[in-house]
């Protein structure tokens, strides 16, 4: 049995949603405390204390793209193509999603987070906020190819992108989703191995409105 250290809302969300789409056996684990500090158990695996984390057993793996190819090749799943082109372009999509886009949302809190006046914070944030808009507007243009990221097929990327995109009600900036964008996000979020983990982790979908 699994266990995945998460943070409700987080990027943790991608991997508690494959591993509902896989059917698999876990446990949800939280990785603060009640006071707010890293879960001394997540603590023991993981020091910096980020999710996700899955573990089974002595087998502990992170960084969320790693867990989420690795659990669609362990299990054989088409949301990962196993060989050819198409693998290499949906991992393209995951690591768009993982190295690309996750970061310039860390950027955003680590600004937000800065000691320093308004207007300078204002201005950064316009800078990072603009880049953010370019990459969600790359992903509006890419869906012309079809309902998914990949095609007519959904990957797992289509996952992890929904899931950054529903971060926009937390985000100092405003960001705007396409129409391809939106449809993406409602097709991806309705299915049942992701509405039963919104409703497990107490989420709300908002990114497809
Ligand atoms: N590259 C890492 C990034 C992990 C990451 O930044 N996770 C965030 C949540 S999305 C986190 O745990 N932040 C610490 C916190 O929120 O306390 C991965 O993909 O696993």
């Amino acid at each position: 049995m699994y266990t995945l250290y998460y943070k409700a809302g987080a990027c943790s969300l991608a991997v508690h949603v494959l591993l509902r789409e896989l059917d698999l056996a876990f446990e949800l684990e939280p990785s603060k405390d009640a006071s707010g500090d890293i879960s001394p158990k997540l603590a023991r695996i993981h020091p910096r204390g980020s999710v996700p984390v899955l573990q089974d057993s002595g087998f502990v793996l992170k960084e969320g793209g790693a867990i989420l190819s690795w659990l669609c090749d362990e299990y054989d799943s088409p949301l990962l193509p196993r060989a050819g082109e198409s693998r290499a372009t949906a991992l393209q999509w995951l690591m768009f999603a993982n190295a690309t886009l996750h970061p310039a949302y860390g950027q955003v809190f680590m600004i937000d987070a800065q000691a320093i006046d308004q207007s300078s914070k204002n201005a950064l944030l316009n800078v990072i906020s603009a880049k953010i808009q370019r990459l969600w507007d790359e992903v509006e243009t890419q869906l012309e190819q079809g309902d998914y990221i990949c095609g007519e097929a959904m990957s797992v990327a289509d996952i992890l992108l929904s899931v950054i995109a529903n971060w926009a009600p937390m985000m100092p900036i405003e960001i705007s989703y396409g129409p391809r964008c939106k449809a993406m996000f409602k097709r991806v979020s309705a299915r049942p191995a992701y509405q039963a983990a919104l409703e497990a982790e107490s989420i709300e979908y908002q990114a497809a409105a």
